[in-house]
């Protein structure tokens, strides 16, 4: 297979053997390493989803694929251009309670802190409590919550009550993101209840944008 075929398909088989050979010939061939996510990791990463949801492929293969990407993407993170623009803001990153997806949520932090945000990522299955505890904690700018499954689509929406009955929107503009969002349930439906900013971000650029908009 040519090599851009063959990235692709090792996240589709979860084949990880000579995965950094092909990264590094990628990148000597001139692919930027963003570039060899989105346009081809990612693209597998897809079709595996494709593929889970049609049943054509079992839970625990879905997990080696996941696994291949997460190594893919931590060998290339060193070769990511950063910008010298440090201190921009600060964001506290969670995966919301109840769901463990954080591939997307990880490309996030990587994005917004190579290009001058602080992130403060505090992982996956995380209650409101501890997102917010967090956010005081570190004085954050802003929160980030990430979520794939459509019942953390209600979980979202569950904690942007929770902040607003606590009175603590104005304080912290809130980005979403993750597949089961969409922008019309965000803004339709999320804005109505929370008295802040709410954002929703279809990819981690837009994330990134987002947090440049809000700190502007
Ligand atoms: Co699961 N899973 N999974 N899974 N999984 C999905 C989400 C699913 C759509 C697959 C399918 O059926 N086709 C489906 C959800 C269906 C639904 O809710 N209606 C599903 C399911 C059902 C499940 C389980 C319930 C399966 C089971 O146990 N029977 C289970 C759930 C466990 C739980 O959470 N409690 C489960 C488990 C897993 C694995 C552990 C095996 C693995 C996750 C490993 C990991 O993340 N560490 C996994 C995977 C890999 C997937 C798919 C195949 C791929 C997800 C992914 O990483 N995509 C996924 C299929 C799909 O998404 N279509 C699927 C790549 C990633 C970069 O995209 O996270 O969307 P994404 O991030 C994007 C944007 O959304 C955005 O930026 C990123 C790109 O730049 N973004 C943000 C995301 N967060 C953001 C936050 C922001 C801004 C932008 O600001 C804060």
């Amino acid at each position: 297979l040519p090599l851009e075929e063959r990235l692709k398909r090792r996240i589709i088989d979860g084949e990880r053997n000579g995965l950094e050979a092909d990264l590094d010939t990628a990148m000597a061939e001139g692919r930027a390493p963003l570039s060899i996510i989105n346009d081809l990791l990612l693209d597998g990463m897809k079709v595996v989803g494709e593929l889970f949801g049609s049943g054509q492929m079992q839970l625990p293969f879905v997990l080696q694929s996941a696994e291949v990407m997460k190594t893919a993407v931590a060998y290339l993170e060193p070769h990511m251009e950063r910008a010298d623009d440090d201190g921009k803001g600060r964001i506290v990153l969670a995966t919301v309670k109840g769901d463990v997806h954080d591939i997307g949520k990880n490309l996030v932090d990587i994005i917004l802190s190579n290009n001058g945000y602080d992130v403060v990522n505090i992982g996956i299955k995380q209650p409101i409590n501890a997102i917010l505890d967090a956010a005081e904690e570190h004085r954050a700018d802003a929160i980030g919550m990430s979520g794939l499954l459509v019942k953390s689509t209600v979980i979202m929406k569950e904690n942007l009550a929770e902040m607003a009955s606590r009175g603590v929107a104005e304080r912290w503009p809130v980005l979403l993101g993750g597949a089961a969002l969409t922008r019309a349930y965000v803004e339709d439906d999320l804005r109505s209840i929370y008295p802040g900013q709410v954002h929703y971000a279809r990819d981690a650029f837009e994330g990134l944008s987002l947090m440049d908009r809000v700190m502007a």
